[in-house]
């Protein structure tokens, strides 16, 4: 079945591997201003960041680059070298394509632990919150609580709130641990009945995350699964254990700490003030830096006592988006850029709890006057200041973070201070309630037939579902850049997370002004449309791209598949939904783009994921998963060709269910859904 009704869009990429770094030496690989300006002041100055180590880093090399390099076992590495002869396959005997779906399913697998893990902890805070044990958290979102119980089949009758609070919180912990077949039920209950089938019937359903991801090393364990076909499938199984992970951290913690509603923030290195004590949250765990956040203003006076004017609170990576989400805190930069927030020398502490954080960090902070601060058992850097999060005394440890902070304001008088003057307004927080929410001001009963309706009448292309990282391999935000602009223009609807939402927000796309400007005709009227039906109660206005939030947020965006296909009365893979990892980095983008595929969504990455070293594997993953599951990726690192191809799997889409519509009500038959 073509993807694509241009069936000259090719399955390869249209830049050749060698081709695709740009200008290698080059460091100023970015389409940041801020980014840009900071690496021209530092540039030969003997501080090394991300920007410098990628340079000297090319060219990498070719066998793990395309997947071909094993290092499962200790008789390794071993490196498939041609085609024929003992060199072409590792010393066990494996053959290329088993050591690159090896490769592939335990990155999957990686991300999926990862997304998981840090679930797991809110779902500890929750339990013990809902004990009595935990004296700095409640549940502030009793509504939220009351609707996930419902979601997942937990009647809340003559219940307490912390007696439902504690029930959920361990259903939650049964995902994670159940030892009976029945699968998780994060994830039954957030899927379409279709995708209920299809995981059925393919026998992916993942009955617990832990068995899922523990069942896929030992999959690819040495001597094991050789089978390229079993292991790419079952490593979907993880991807579904990722899903559950994603959603449990995002219904948790929005009960914990609030729903996200429409908030007005700025973003990008300018959001820092140089007579304040700057404080950046960095990684991706709410408990802490959200307490941060919501200590900080008792301790304003402390700040003013030592001669600052207050206190300065932005974020980088997913806990910046969780803190913006929630209580409209700035965001300072995203992935690739975050050592340049320690360069500004305004930045007096950075705490970072896990995941994204680079290592590097505490050697760029030695040069100015910054302290780093760690606060996770797993997650320490040499030479950094620990202070170990103890979630039973939560304000007090980030009292004891603010004051530290504090302490190394005083002694930043004097030092250098240089904060590129670059930040953009944003208008952020839109869980998936509240974008019903505002779709529910065109049609009350049905809100999101307000979008279909537009995308029927050929007004709109369809969705497009920006998330992921940054990747040197490409300019650092260039990707995100230039495909959003095509989709925007192209009339298709943004919804994004994690870093790619941190992209647009620093470049304005976030900015309720700038609708006119990067939006199409026809997009730019429906989010007017939008803003006048909800006019009362949206101050702000709305962006051109609407930010869902952190990474774990994604299932925010697997909520608005399911709720659009329920509504289209088809299943997801016929939905005219698209999404892009436009500058895919961590193990998490290969278990949230292969979790994607598995929903049936046409999922493309721009910085090429190790697959190529096995031309089977490539297929079935761009070609072969979607004859299974009607979602498939699209690799393609150039971001024009790219913008096509995503634009193509919309329109092939959307004429599909358009003539099997008009046949429906031609014939005055049900729709068929057998394509
Ligand atoms: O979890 S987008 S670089 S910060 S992995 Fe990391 Fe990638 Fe950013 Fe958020 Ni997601
Ligand atoms: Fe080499 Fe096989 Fe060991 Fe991999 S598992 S490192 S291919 S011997």
């Amino acid at each position: 079945m073509p993807r694509f009704r241009d069936t000259d869009l090719s399955l390869s990429p249209s830049v050749p591997r060698k081709e695709r770094v740009k200008d290698p030496k080059n460091i100023m690989r970015s389409v940041d201003p801020a980014a840009l300006e900071m690496l021209a002041k530092y540039k030969d100055q003997g501080i090394i960041t991300g920007f410098d180590r990628y340079a000297a880093q090319q060219p990498q090399c070719a066998f793990g680059y395309e997947g071909v390099c094993c290092r499962i076992c200790i008789q390794g590495p071993c490196r498939v070298k041609g085609t024929e002869g003992p060199g072409s396959k590792g010393i066990c005997g494996a053959h290329g394509y088993t050591i690159v779906a090896r490769n592939i399913a335990r990155l999957a697998a990686g991300g999926a632990s990862a997304h998981s893990d840090h679930g797991r902890e809110i779902v500890y805070a929750l339990l013990h919150t809902a004990k009595g044990e935990l004296a700095d958290y409640s549940v502030k979102d009793e509504k939220k609580l009351r609707r996930v119980a419902a979601n997942i089949g937990i009647s809340a009758e003559g219940k307490s709130v912390n007696e439902l609070a504690e029930e959920v919180a361990l259903a939650a912990l049964n995902d994670f641990g159940n030892i009976t077949s029945e699968p998780c039920r994060w994830l039954t209950s957030y899927i379409t009945e279709g995708r209920k089938k299809k995981f059925d019937d393919c026998n992916i359903y993942p009955t617990s995350i832990d068995r899922a991801v523990v069942g896929m090393l030992h999959e690819t364990h040495m001597g094991v699964d050789a089978d390229p076909v079993n292991i790419v499938f079952n490593a979907l199984r993880v991807s579904l254990a990722d899903f559950t992970g994603m959603h449990i951290s995002t219904d948790i913690s929005d009960i914990l700490f609030g729903t996200p509603e429409p908030c007005v923030s700025e973003a990008n290195l300018g959001v820092m003030k140089a007579d304040k004590v700057n404080i950046i949250v960095h990684g991706h765990n709410p408990l802490l830096s959200q307490t941060v956040v919501d200590v900080a203003n008792e301790m304003e006076e402390e700040a003013k006592a030592a001669g600052a004017a207050g206190i300065q609170i932005s974020g980088i990576c997913c806990t910046g988006n969780e803190v913006l989400m929630r209580s409209g805190i700035p965001i300072a930069t995203n992935f690739s850029s975050q050592e340049l927030a320690i360069m500004t020398g305004a930045c007096d502490l950075m705490v970072v709890d896990v995941q994204c954080i680079m290592p590097s960090i505490r050697a760029v902070a030695e040069c100015f006057n910054t302290t780093i601060v760690t606060t996770m058992a797993n997650s320490k850097i040499p030479g950094s200041h620990h202070v170990a999060f103890d979630e039973d005394h939560a304000v007090a440890s980030a009292k004891e973070i603010i004051r530290l902070a504090i302490d190394t304001f005083k002694e930043r008088k004097g030092k250098e201070v240089f904060i590129p003057q670059h930040k953009n307004k944003v208008v952020a927080g839109f869980s998936f309630e509240s974008m019903m929410e505002i779709f529910g001001g065109l049609n009350a009963e049905v809100p999101m037939q307000a979008l279909i309706d537009e995308i029927e009448a050929g007004r709109l292309k369809g969705v497009a579902m920006f998330c992921g990282c940054n990747n040197l391999e490409s300019i650092h935000d260039q990707n995100h850049l230039t495909i959003v602009g095509n989709m925007l223009k192209n009339d298709v609807f943004v919804i994004a997370t994690g870093c790619s939402a941190q992209a647009m927000a620093k470049a304005g796309y976030m900015d309720p002004a700038k609708v006119d400007e990067f939006c199409g005709e026809n997009l730019a009227a429906f989010i007017h449309k939008l803003e006048e039906a909800n006019k009362d109660k949206l101050s702000a206005g709305l962006p051109p791209a609407f930010h869902m939030g952190s990474c774990v947020d994604n299932s925010r965006c697997h909520d608005f598949i399911r709720v659009m296909a329920d509504t289209m009365g088809v299943d997801t893979p016929k939905i005219p939904f698209v999404a892009t990892a436009p500058e895919a980095m961590s193990e998490k983008a290969i278990s949230i783009g292969s979790g994607l595929v598995t929903n049936g969504i046409p999922t493309h990455v721009g910085t090429m994921p190790p697959v190529e070293g096995s031309p089977l594997v490539y297929d079935i993953v761009c070609r072969i998963a979607s004859d299974v599951y009607g979602g498939y990726l699209i690799l393609e690192t150039d971001p024009e060709k790219a913008s096509e191809k995503l634009l193509a799997a919309l329109e092939y889409r959307t004429w599909k269910l358009g003539v099997h519509k008009a046949v429906a009500e031609r014939y005055e038959s049900a729709l068929t859904k057998n394509y």
